[in-house]
């Protein structure tokens, strides 16, 4: 009888209207406000047109090639039509910010209103997140294309939504940094920080230093071959990202953390002498010479040169575990380099460690403690450096899941898909309050990932977790409901052909 109802019900289907199985709400990061409407949902037809005009057309093509491998329709890019379309309007649109976002399903179709091209941008991946699941395939699958009805206002918490991707332990390609960037955009990330300089190689071509890409980018943990990005490959990364609504932040860690660079140029060392190239995974060993004027000159080029095809804001200068710099030699080195990245028109962030140096309240210190209490970072938020929070125990996609996990590290703790989740920026750290954070980052470390399918079992399922507190409204959280919007992302990956770590937290659709 079961099996005859299934399929009476699955034969009636095409003669009911248009009904979507999703809900509105349904969506990660979960939005701040969603009002269905279940007698207006839209069927997207061979029919449907996309309407966009100057400003709005980067990203309707974007929604185009995101919607044309799967259904197969044409959806012509076009400056004005009559319905059935979906239409993308940069134009004054109340309540939502410089990110934000409203959208409103009828049957005659959908509209997507924002302040900016960002905002639009974020209301493409909550529209893509609408449709069934099997709108990520790659070739073309009959479904029936339904959005459900109703409308959304929708802005985040967080300005600053990051995810770090450590290309010095292992380096990525361009392409394998590429889908990456594909990936976190869907959550509405907007930042990726690229780790791109540490004892075990320099990632990034500087005219000026040609030996640090060429002989310290030779190699990576476990003594790989290694690799780098010429500036013009960098670009295109940045341009990649941009084409993403997401801004590069580049890395290059100092003093410490710094043996690939004293590898590649002796006079850089105190000694004057050149260590050897370093695969193993060790912290702490590394410094440059503060004493030395030519350390100075080094970095002024190094800034220089990054800061010229960085069209982002921040440059990110590490400052984290300089076990081998002395307190006072840290704190000289960071007043000599923090005027260099201003000189060079750009803001700082750093490791929190980077407090200690007094930062110009524009820097962003990045917190990346275990414990609810630091001091320092709390007096540097008192100060008025806005404070992005990336909790190891809770933010770092490169712990473990468990003790079976067969990749990460787990010097933070195991970090289950709850876990990642269950925290508050806002309490992060004792003394640091909602508006003293410019918002989140979701670090992933390689020392022990080699492939996009290790960056992507790490990450997923926790980086959409990251993204959603630092999108959604603090009332929103609950493990629960979020569990369940989790799961149903799962059909999604498979299409994407993302190789998530099925956590038993979650009953995965
Ligand atoms: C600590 S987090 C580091 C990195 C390691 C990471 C591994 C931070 C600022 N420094 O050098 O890769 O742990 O989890």
């Amino acid at each position: 009888f079961g099996a005859a109802l299934l399929t009476l019900t699955a034969f009636a289907q095409p003669a009911v209207a248009a009904q979507s199985t999703k809900q509105l709400a349904d969506v990660i990061p979960v939005p701040v406000q969603a009002k269905p409407d279940p007698r207006a949902d839209f069927r997207l037809t061979p029919a449907t047109v996309i309407v966009a005009d100057r400003d709005a057309r980067q990203v309707a093509d974007y929604l185009g090639g995101l919607l044309r491998p799967a259904t197969g329709y044409p959806l012509p890019v076009v400056p004005f039509a009559v319905s059935p379309k979906i239409e993308l309007d940069v134009t004054r649109t109340a309540q939502v910010g410089d990110q934000g976002y409203r959208l409103d399903v009828t049957r005659r179709g959908v509209t997507i209103r924002a302040n900016t091209t960002d905002g639009l941008f974020a209301g493409v991946q909550t529209l893509r997140q609408l449709l069934p699941a099997t709108i990520e395939a790659k070739t073309v699958r009959h479904s029936r294309w339904v959005v459900p009805g109703g409308s959304i206002t929708d802005y985040p918490r967080f300005g600053y939504r990051g995810a770090m991707l450590d290309v010095a332990r292992h380096f990525f390609t361009p392409d394998q940094v590429k889908l990456y960037i594909d990936q976190i955009s869907q959550y509405k990330i907007n930042t990726l920080h690229l780790h791109l300089a540490d004892d075990q190689g320099w990632r990034i071509e500087i005219k000026s230093w040609p030996n640090l890409a060429r002989y310290g980018g030779s190699t990576e943990v476990g003594g790989g071959p290694g690799g780098y990005y010429t500036q013009a490959q960098y670009k295109d990364i940045v341009a990649y990202a941009a084409s993403r609504h997401i801004t590069v932040v580049p890395e290059v860690d100092m003093p410490g953390h710094t043996n690939a660079a004293l590898a590649s140029y002796p006079e850089l060392n105190c000694d004057g002498v050149a260590p050897p190239l370093y695969t193993g995974i060790e912290v702490g060993f590394s410094s440059y010479c503060v004493d030395k004027d030519i350390t100075y000159k080094f970095l002024d080029d190094v800034i220089r040169e990054l800061a010229a095809i960085t069209p982002g804001r921040y440059l990110h200068i590490g400052g984290d575990e300089a076990h081998s710099t002395a307190e006072a030699d840290y704190l000289k080195f960071e007043g000599k380099v923090l005027p260099i990245v201003a000189k060079y028109g750009k803001l700082a962030e750093g490791w929190n460690e980077i407090v200690k140096a007094n930062p110009p309240l524009t820097a962003i210190p990045q917190f990346w403690g275990i414990n609810g209490q630091d001091d320092a970072t709390a007096a540097a938020a008192a100060r008025g450096n806005k404070i992005l929070m990336s909790p190891a125990n809770k933010a770092y996609l490169d712990m473990k899941y468990n003790p079976d996990s067969p990749l990460g590290l787990h010097w933070a703790g195991y970090v289950e898909v709850r876990d990642a989740y269950d925290w508050d920026p806002a309490t992060t750290v004792q003394g640091v309050s909602e508006q003293q954070v410019a918002g989140v980052e979701a670090p992933l470390w390689s020392e022990t990932l080699i492939n996009n399918d290790a960056i992507e079992f790490m990450a997923f399922p926790r980086l959409p977790g990251i993204a959603e507190i630092g999108w959604s409204p603090r009332s929103t959280h609950d493990w629960n409901t979020y569990r369940e919007r989790l799961a149903d992302q799962a059909p999604r990956w498979v299409q994407e052909g993302i190789d998530f770590y099925r956590s038993s937290q979650v009953d995965w659709k």
